[in-house]
């Protein structure tokens, strides 16, 4: 079997030992020591069980998805693919229309009490949820319908764990996450867009220990959520001892001075960017130079704009 794995990795142009260096990530993202890697790789290369999901997408942008499917690691969406069996996705799946709905009805009812319910996209609450609606039924209707049968809701996104863009103010609309539409715990995978290694870290932990991982009080994984960006940082020793305001593409901001005083929302932001980083673990937004926005936050968008501050001299 395990031969039969890497040929099918080395088809997609994976060598082995990228495949490798990817169960390092997941593992000490997951907070486990090295001991842990051949049993993450195991959980690709041999799955002992393909747990059911079905994937509800609401108010949103789709960069969730869009996260999870373009990474730099192109091959572990087809790994995560792999080890699931995904039985509803608007974005992935051939079907659509009335055959579309037909396979939601007959996978909720088929898996009940088992499948892991993802959603991404906050929900529309105001006047019975009439802001959002797919195939003439309210997102507040689908979900009250298919997330409560869920073994486990995980919210995708900032936008489905505590109402992200879609319920920045003046909200018409009533947006709100998973948990707060419909009074059900979730674990939230923060950030606009979630880092896809959250989520299957998520999964990984689910599948190698039997029980999602250990939560903060905002229903985020600690192994992900637990230190501030600004404790991460590799710009932060540049904090306190330059007390001067930087100019956005300054040398000094280029160089790696802190840019708290650009607006940086890393000391209220909890997300493990830093470490995990994006792009295949090339970069994130502060190596690149431009400040955190606090996308991870709950409140996003209200309280972490305006991103950028009025340029004034000291
Ligand atoms: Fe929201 Fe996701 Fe931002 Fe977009 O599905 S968290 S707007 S990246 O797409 O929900």
């Amino acid at each position: 079997m395990e031969k039969e794995f890497f040929e099918r990795l080395a088809q997609k142009g994976v060598s082995r030992r990228d495949f490798l260096r990817f169960c390092s990530l997941l593992t000490a993202t997951l907070g486990l020591s090295s001991s842990f890697v051949p049993k993450v790789a195991e959980v690709f290369a041999a799955p002992k069980q393909r747990p059911p999901v079905i994937w509800l997408s609401f108010g949103e942008c789709t960069g969730c998805t869009e996260s999870l499917l373009r990474t730099m690691y192109p091959w572990m969406a087809d790994l995560v693919l792999d080890i699931l069996s995904i039985e509803y996705h608007e974005t992935i799946m051939a079907a659509s229309g009335h055959q579309a709905e037909e396979n939601l009805k007959n996978a909720v009812k088929k898996y009940q009490g088992k499948f892991i319910c993802v959603v991404d996209g906050s929900i529309a609450t105001n006047y019975n949820g009439a802001y959002g609606k797919i195939a003439d039924r309210t997102f507040l209707e689908i979900a009250r319908e298919v997330c409560p049968q869920a073994l486990a809701v995980v919210s995708m996104g900032t936008c489905a764990s505590f109402g992200g863009i879609p319920a920045a103010k003046p909200n018409p609309g009533g947006y709100k996450g998973v948990k707060d539409a419909l009074g059900l715990k979730t674990v939230n995978i923060s950030g606009c867009p979630p880092n896809p290694v959250n989520l299957v870290g998520t999964i990984v932990n689910y599948l190698l220990l039997d029980r999602l991982p250990a939560l903060d009080d905002l229903g985020r994984p600690l192994f992900a959520y637990s230190n501030t960006i600004h404790d991460q940082c590799p710009r932060r020793s540049y904090f306190e001892s330059n007390n001067f305001v930087l100019e956005f593409g300054s040398i000094e901001a280029r160089m790696g001075y802190c840019l708290y005083k650009l607006g940086c929302k890393g000391p209220e932001t909890y997300n493990n960017c830093p470490t995990v980083k994006f792009l295949g673990g090339t970069s994130w937004p502060i190596q690149a130079g431009h400040p955190c926005i606090g996308c991870s936050e709950p409140n996003f968008w209200d309280e972490m704009t305006p991103f950028y501050r009025e340029n004034i001299k000291a």
